[in-house]
């Protein structure tokens, strides 16, 4: 993400490319992942996810994996912007060609969304009683969204 937006920027974009396998069609989910959920390191091509200096005109002609990345010529740290689990595949791209993988794909970003948006603790009932009855509370944090 853009460091110069921090506290404030916290979006992350996830692709998922289902029932179909065109070259292009992976390439363009796989870009706007990267670009929708990169954090920037210093010195990696600040406010782009490394290895791009600019956004690119058409998606569909990126090409992955990005040659200084895994899976390309070499690995280069700054390629963690995107890609922590260091696969050569930005984390936030998914692929599905059958109902069982996109069942899995739609579980792992549903479970990444909670655990980046929502904190909470357990339900409780205060001991002091109204006259309609009880109250159940539970305080939860939702992050801010712009
Ligand atoms: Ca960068
Ligand atoms: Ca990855």
């Amino acid at each position: 993400m853009r460091s110069d937006l921090i506290p404030i920027n916290n979006r992350q974009v996830y692709s998922l490319y289902a029932f179909d396998d065109s070259n292009d069609g992976k390439s363009s989910m796989k870009t706007i992942s990267a670009f929708g959920g990169f954090t920037d390191i210093s010195g990696c091509n600040n406010s782009y996810p490394y290895t791009f200096s600019e956004v690119p005109d058409d998606s569909l002609e990126v090409a992955w994996p990005r040659s200084s990345c895994p899976g390309g010529s070499s690995n280069e740290q700054c390629c963690k912007e995107w890609d922590e689990d260091n696969n050569g595949v930005p984390d936030g791209y998914f692929a599905a060609e059958n109902g069982a993988e996109l069942e899995e794909a739609l579980r792992v970003i549903f479970v990444d969304i909670l655990k980046r948006t929502a904190s909470g603790t357990s339900a409780s009932l205060p001991i002091s009683e109204t006259k309609i009855g009880k109250n159940l509370v539970q305080a939860l944090f939702i992050q801010k969204t712009i």
